[in-house]
């Protein structure tokens, strides 16, 4: 299986020691993106993978690959064009203090390219599975031309298509994003996340009405059914988390598979670098989804792999299968059911 995400790939500064932006004197430099980093982390994992971005042509947007290239990702489909990378701080959060991030990324090189004539068929046409995420869209009137691009000549080549609903309320209003975002869900094959994806019945109700943040099995799963009736995916998969501080969460997911609702195990474990937890339960997902894991283990992986980057610094789950495989089988978290 050869993989190929769309998506801006972003620098990360962030004060050292949990020190405040307002106050830190110096930035210590990570590279991110949600899309690159579902990449980094499924090349780490082994697979054959590309991303296809703009970055600046100078030594930040080549800086940039050196990241990519030193993780095993394919830099060449990647166009060097306009004059800014896009760019985040992180403050990270400590005890009752919560991590503060602020985007740096308007007019960047990925949000301001003309994509109009770029030939996506020559780009994808090698590829079997392609990564996209509600981020893009978000970014620009060219990324919202990508996205709808990308989507068509994905499934006009065959390809399997993820995506990563990614809703971030800083780059735009959800009802935006919810009537944009529904209207990718013909052109996907695995769906990550259902916020803010718009979602009535026959009668005109949100078939979400009443749902929690936390939902119960049944809740869950009547969601699912109801979302595969209108769409039929080959799967559809989320991740619920339990917040207890800071510094300490709660994981667990659920993933819809040929009819049927399975629920991980419940991991709870304590927090170095949140930054990144969804897109390393995207790749620990889509890894197994390629490597045809039994549907409980795919769920079990999924949240492995995200529970595995919270320990990692950077917003990529750098690690290997065995190491998740480690922690997944660990007896020692609570088996919900
Ligand atoms: O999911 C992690 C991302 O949030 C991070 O890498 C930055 O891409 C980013 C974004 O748009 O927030």
């Amino acid at each position: 299986m050869r993989f190929i995400t769309i998506g801006e790939l972003l620098m990360r500064l962030s004060p050292p020691n949990y020190e405040k932006i307002r106050t830190t004197n110096s930035f210590i430099v990570n590279f991110g993106g949600a899309e690159a980093n579902v990449a980094v982390s499924l090349a780490n994992l082994g697979v054959d993978c590309s991303v296809f971005t703009v970055v600046p042509n100078n030594d930040i947007g080549k800086s940039a690959m050196r990241y990519l290239k030193a993780n095993d990702v394919h830099t060449s489909p990647i166009i060097f064009a306009g004059e800014r990378m896009g760019t985040y701080y992180l403050e990270e959060g400590i005890s009752v203090r919560a991590s503060q991030v602020i985007y740096d990324r308007k007019y960047s090189a990925f949000a301001e390219y003309d994509y109009t004539d770029l030939d996506l068929t020559g780009i994808l046409k090698d590829y079997d599975w392609l990564h996209l995420s509600g981020i893009t869209p978000a970014l620009s009137n060219n990324c919202k031309i990508l996205m709808e691009k990308a989507l068509v000549v994905a499934k006009r080549l065959g390809m399997t298509v993820s995506f990563d609903c990614n809703f971030r309320s800083k780059l735009w209003g959800f009802e935006e994003a919810r009537d944009i975002l529904s209207r990718y869900m013909p052109y996907v094959d695995v769906l990550i996340g259902i916020e803010p994806l718009h979602l009535v019945d026959e009668n005109g109700h949100d078939i979400k009405d009443g749902m929690s943040m936390q939902p119960s099995y049944e809740d869950q799963d009547r969601v699912f059914q109801e979302l595969d009736k209108r769409y039929h995916f080959k799967a559809i998969a989320r991740h619920v988390r339990y917040v207890h501080s800071s510094n300490s969460n709660s994981l667990k997911a659920y993933l819809f598979f040929g009819g049927k609702t399975y629920e991980s195990q419940l991991m709870t474990f304590n927090i170095l670098d949140r930054v990144g937890g969804g897109d390393a339960f995207s790749s620990g997902l889509i890894y197994a989804l390629m490597e045809g894991m039994p549907p409980e283990e795919t769920v079990n992986f999924a949240v492995a792999s995200s529970v595995m980057k919270h320990a990692i610094r950077g917003d990529t789950n750098i690690t290997d299968k065995e190491s998740i495989m480690r922690l997944m089988n660990n007896n020692s978290f609570e088996i919900q059911r």
